[in-house]
């Protein structure tokens, strides 16, 4: 079977990230992420979330703060539905975003239907560079993804990490962690709460 497992690569990202990235994660990824362990104040599960719009959120939080990074760790069926928002954050150019789309190829959450990306043969990571994302790249190992991370920190964004995983259609749908609006005040508590700074570790 090809592909990272996911699990593996969230505690990468995990293990690399600092206090002050903000994580945004829906869908299989949210799943995955609140099973390995407590979340950081930084974290926004977006579960339940209006399909799509974690791109948009993540958009939104880096040109507020475009003193912290922000990674959004987004489900392939939930960028095709908001594809429009490739074009936007290309448009704004924030250099502090990373979006990670895990590309395994199904709407794993509702029971493993395969995405229309699939039958149609869509390649996201060609997408976005159509779409004016100058940091585009595609991983299919733990390595690549590990050096991905890397040069998110060193290096300007917006970035687009197409992440090729291994589908886990049995797997069950992510449970929200606790009132969506006590959670989203809270967030926003803990983001404004991070003492603003320079642009965090930039060539
Ligand atoms: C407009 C709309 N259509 C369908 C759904 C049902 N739905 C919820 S999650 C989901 C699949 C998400 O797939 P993906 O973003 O690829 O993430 P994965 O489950 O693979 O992690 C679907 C189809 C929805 N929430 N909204």
């Amino acid at each position: 079977m090809s592909g990272v497992e996911l699990t593996a690569a969230l505690r990468t990202l995990r293990e690399t990230r600092d206090d002050r990235t903000i994580v945004v994660t829906t869908m299989g990824a949210a799943r995955e992420w609140m099973a390995l362990g407590p979340l950081h104040p930084l974290d926004f599960v977006l579960v339940p979330s209006s399909m799509g719009q974690a791109s948009s959120l993540g958009l939104g939080l880096a040109l507020a703060r475009p003193d912290l990074r922000v990674v959004v760790v987004n489900g392939d069926g939930s960028l095709l539905m908001n594809l429009g928002s490739l074009v936007t954050i290309a448009g704004e150019r924030p250099p502090n975003l990373l979006m990670v789309v895990v590309a395994n190829g199904v709407y794993e959450v509702t029971g493993g239907q395969p995405t229309p990306g699939v039958a149609a043969g869509v390649d996201l990571a060609t997408v976005a560079s159509g779409c004016g994302w100058k940091q585009v790249i595609t991983c299919r190992t733990q390595d690549q993804w590990r050096q991905s991370l890397v040069a998110q920190q060193e290096t300007n964004g917006p970035r687009l990490v197409v992440l090729e995983t291994r589908a886990n259609p049995g797997a069950a749908g992510p449970r929200s962690p606790g009132k969506a609006q006590l959670r989203a005040a809270a967030f926003t508590d803990a983001v404004a709460g991070v003492v603003a700074g320079g642009m965090p570790g930039r060539a």
